[in-house]
Formats: structure tokens, sequence, C-alpha cells
């Protein structure tokens, strides 16, 4: 297996974490997308990564199909229950995260992509994106409340969608102060970031 994707993304982080959590060997390859000569589109019509090269030319994305699909390759560490309300909590961290993460992208695109001129910039829809990021994190904060974990006794993937978004959110945004709002997510986070999963797999 081949992975595509970029060091600074919060997608890609998760991939890369949940293959270490299983265990699982696959080649990293780096692929600036934003570059006018990448490749990216003849493995992902979507132009985006992460993506998992299978077999020859075999792709798959995106995150969510990814991790879901790596779950399956080995019994250890199982981070989707099976079924019922289990894998529906699970998944509803999941695009809880990833909307989170989706928000930031479109705000800090709509403030830096240098393809876009000031005067295409809008303060509206950035305002309306930060919203977004902000009441995310505020419900992230109120779903994890005193429990140990996102979901259940251990950790699942509803902790490594929220940990790549907070850590994320510091990199690209440390205006969103979530450290000095959220004592439950910042215990949260800091006892991910002792595994060398989410460790070796930090933006910078
Ligand atoms: C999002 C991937 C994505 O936006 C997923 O895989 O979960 N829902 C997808 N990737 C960005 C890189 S980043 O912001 O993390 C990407 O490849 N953007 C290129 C583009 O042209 O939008």
């Amino acid at each position: 297996m081949k992975l595509i994707g970029s060091l600074t993304s919060p997608y890609v982080r998760k991939v890369r974490i949940v293959l270490a959590e299983k265990r699982l060997d696959c080649q990293f390859v780096q692929e600036d997308v934003w570059a006018d000569e990448t490749t990216i589109a003849l493995s992902n019509p979507l132009g985006k990564v992460p993506c998992l090269i299978l077999e020859e030319s075999d792709a798959l994305y995106d995150s969510r199909v990814i991790v879901e699909y790596l779950d399956t390759l080995s019994p250890v560490g199982k981070l989707i229950p099976a079924s019922g309300r289990e894998r529906a909590g699970v998944k509803m961290w999941e695009a809880l995260a990833d909307g989170v993460l989706d928000a930031g992208v479109l705000w800090r695109l709509e403030a830096t992509w240098p393809k876009r001129s000031e005067g295409e910039r809008s303060a509206t829809w950035m305002a309306r994106q930060r919203k977004k990021v902000e009441e995310g994190i505020a419900a992230m904060a109120k779903g994890l409340g005193e429990k140990p974990f996102c979901s259940g006794i251990s950790m699942t993937l509803s902790d490594i969608g929220v940990g790549c978004a907070l850590g994320w959110i510091s990199f690209r945004h440390p205006e969103i102060d979530w450290r000095n709002r959220f004592q439950n997510l910042v215990r949260l986070y800091d006892k991910l970031m002792r595994r060398p999963s989410f460790a070796d797999t930090q933006p910078a």
C-alpha cells in the first residue's frame, strides 16, 4: 500500500495515525497538491489528499473511506465499532471533527490562497467558517465532558479525529484559543500526544 499525502494535512494525519495504531505497513509518498505540476488527479479526480493506492491503479479516497477500510485489515486495535448506535456514534464524532477541519480549511484558503486577489476575499465568508470552527470545538468539549475518551472506554476513531482537528487548528488558526477555554480537550489532546502515532505525525 502507498499513501499519498502531505505532512501538514490533518486528514492525512488521521490516516497515518490509524496505520500506526493498527501496525499496518504502508509507504508514504509526499505530494504538494497545490503545485501546478501535481499529478494527484491521476489517482484522485478530486485532486485531494489523502489517497491510498492499493494496487497499480486501484485508489481509495477520502480519509473516511480509507480509515474505515484500514480498520477492517487487522483485528489489532479496533477503532470503529462493528454496528449499531455505537458505530454511528463514532462516525458522528469523525463527521464533527472533519466538519471543523473543512470549515477551518475554507477559512484559511479564503484568507491566504495566493491565487485569490485581495478583492476576492470575503470577510463574511471567513466569519461564517470561523463560527463553525468555534461551535464545533465547543460541541466536542460538551460531548467529551468528564469522560476519558470521546466514545467508550478506550481510544477510537472519535479521539483520533478530534485530536487531528485540534492539532491542526492550533497549527493554522492559533487565534482559536481552545486550550484556554476547554480543559477537558487539553487533557484528551495531551494524553493522545503521548502516543507515538500522534507524536510522530504532529504538523510542523
Ligand atoms: C478532505 C481532503 C482535503 O481537503 C478527506 O480526505 O477527508 N474530505 C476529504 N485535502 C486537502 C489537503 S488539506 O487541506 O488537508 C487537499 O488535498 N486539498 C486540495 C484541493 O484542491 O482542495
